[in-house]
């Protein structure tokens, strides 16, 4: 990696002095450490629900009726870090009192990266069958929501009398599925799962613009875009992250010509390399034309898929830029306007792509300038969000003004990126998994 940008050198100078004093197994000590700081609080005062407010120290549920949120994203990265006793009995939690039998209206995307994610993974590491028959309850439970007209599935269902509603969606939603769906098919032999995520996935490539490229908005019923705004970030990442991935996970060459597809219309119409680095923007989805100058925290997943296509070359300068960005503030925003160098929207909610993307450049060159980001990474997060009893959120990282939520992905995610960045690489074989959206590894071995 070029260090390019004063910002960088700043950043890195500050760091690599220090940096060279630790080794990548302390950095790992740390990470475990500073994991179980965030999940004792949570067991302290969040256990039996789904997640944590670490400044006034209680609890949150997304629906009122707790699916236990942060024990299932964290449970995988437990058993990684090798907290074997912690790991095992929050398992056995989760299998005798996890149940999809509420009338309650659930986001079908954020049940399936989330919780159905994390099952499928760790009924691989675990073997323990009773994950998986969750897993394919929840999936049989999801099902009457693809049933739309168009195959998008509609954005939340009824987990106990499969009412849907919800018609308006978006790529991000309708087409991250395959990875979990997908699997769900091999490992329980139900061919519905992998078929109603596919066609849904066709679906979304089927309405793509001339140029190739996807809006933020669409009409799961009629198949209309209701945005048409283009870009990497909330609404449409990881749509373009499945595309690429279930051509790996699946060697479903219909994937593979969808990504060649993207691929080339997102480096012809989102790529910026502009005066203030390498960026990707925002553009209309049918004429091209540019439509912002921003670049954020969700859309730093995209040098982690460039650099599992192959593309180190871009990988890497869209890290640098990854990185001047976290090194503005000293911790990153959600929306970076690179032409003015502005917080657009200066909130940090402890997201995990910029630690997954180190991760994977690590992976793929194994260059020790991505370990001295990650610790970057890691300072940022002890220095600016961590409480007394957790982990928490901003408001601004202008002000450093915190706010009172950690959220699960927390667990699954960011923490787990930051440990394998650092642990050795036995710990998890980076060639033989596909992550799905939520940090969650799954193995291609059914
Ligand atoms: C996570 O829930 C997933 O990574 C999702 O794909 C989008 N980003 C959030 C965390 O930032």
């Amino acid at each position: 990696m070029r260090m390019t940008l004063c910002s960088l050198l700043v950043c890195l100078s500050l760091t690599t002095a220090s940096a060279q004093m630790v080794t990548a197994e302390d950095m790992a000590a740390r990470v475990k450490m500073e994991f179980l700081h965030a999940w004792n609080g949570y067991k302290t005062y969040a256990w039996g629900h789904d997640g944590f407010k670490p400044v006034s120290k209680t609890y949150y549920d997304w629906y009122g009726t707790p699916f236990y949120l942060t024990a299932v994203e964290a449970l995988d990265t437990m058993t990684l870090m090798g907290l074997t006793e912690e790991a095992d009995s929050t398992r056995e939690f989760i299998a005798t009192h996890l149940s999809f039998d509420k009338d309650v209206y659930v986001n079908v995307f954020e049940f399936t990266i989330r919780v159905m994610g994390s099952l499928l993974t760790n009924y691989q590491l675990s073997r323990d069958h009773r994950l998986l028959d969750l897993a394919d309850d929840l999936g049989r439970r999801m099902l009457p929501a693809f049933v739309s007209g168009t195959g998008l599935p509609y954005m939340e269902v009824n987990l106990k009398t499969g009412a849907v509603r919800g018609e308006l969606s978006n790529p991000g939603a309708a087409g991250t599925l395959l990875v979990e769906f997908g699997s769900l098919t091999a490992m329980t032999g139900k061919g519905a799962y992998y078929n109603s995520a596919k066609i849904a996935l066709l679906s979304l490539y089927r309405a793509r613009s001339d140029i190739g490229l996807v809006g933020e908005g669409i009409n799961v019923t009629t198949g209309e875009w209701t945005k048409t705004d283009s870009h990497l970030g909330a609404g449409i990442d990881s749509y373009y992250e499945y595309v690429l991935k279930c051509g790996y996970l699946f060697d479903d060459s219909d994937c593979r010509q969808m990504w060649l597809t993207h691929y080339a219309a997102i480096n012809k119409y989102l790529l910026d390399s502009s005066a203030t680095g390498y960026w990707y923007g925002h553009a209309d989805m049918n004429t091209g034309k540019r439509t912002k100058t921003w670049f954020g925290a969700l859309e730093a997943y995209f040098p982690a898929c460039l650099a599992l296509s192959g593309d180190i070359g871009r990988a890497d300068r869209l890290m640098q830029s990854c990185f001047a960005m976290w090194c503005k503030y000293g911790i990153e925003p959600e929306e970076y306007n690179y032409v003015t160098g502005k917080a657009e929207k200066p909130r940090y909610y402890l997201n995990p792509e910029v630690m997954e993307s180190a991760y994977y450049l690590f992976s793929a060159t194994h260059d020790p300038v991505y370990l001295n980001i990650g610790k970057v990474f890691l300072d940022s997060l002890v220095t600016y969000c961590r409480t007394e009893e957790g982990f928490t959120e901003l408001d601004n990282v202008v002000t450093k003004a915190k706010r009172d939520r950690m959220e699960p992905y927390f667990m699954a995610e960011t923490m787990k990126y930051l440990y394998l960045l650092f642990a050795p690489a036995e710990v998890l074989p980076f060639d033989k998994v596909i992550f799905n959206t939520e940090g969650h590894p799954i193995r291609k071995a059914w």
